[in-house]
């Protein structure tokens, strides 16, 4: 019994040392707080994956996860998916139509709009 309990401890450390966790950083576009929640829910929904904190000054998305279990880019093709450009992955129009008005980080680069549309009568 106790030789059993020394090779089932000693089975368990192996599997930890194996366990690989690290912390990546990828480029994601997004405009505003609720750009942020989504892109970290979509990224937490993933298996391995341990945090995600999308910095919306840094467009960018930090993961730290196990890389026996998460694939990134399969985090970040499912956070296109949903409308954001994320690494490899450009956004599908349909997914960016989608957002709200206030998530367009397309538009928002892009020239002010409703200034300097002022049509003077001939
Ligand atoms: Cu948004």
């Amino acid at each position: 019994m106790k030789r059993i309990l020394l090779i089932a401890a000693t089975l368990l450390i192996a599997v930890a040392a194996n366990a690989k966790v690290v912390e990546k950083t990828f480029p994601v576009r997004g405009h505003c707080g609720m750009c942020k929640n989504r892109i970290e829910t979509v990224a937490k929904g993933f298996d391995g994956v341990q945090s995600a904190a999308y910095d919306l000054k840094g467009q960018s998305l930090t993961l730290t996860y196990d890389t026996r279990k998460a694939k990134p880019n399969k985090v970040l093709k499912a956070i296109a998916a949903i409308g954001y450009d994320a690494g490899k992955f450009t956004a599908p129009q349909e997914a960016y139509d989608r957002l709200e008005a206030c998530c367009k980080y397309r538009e928002i680069e892009g020239v002010n709009e409703g200034e300097g549309h002022h049509h003077h009568a001939e």
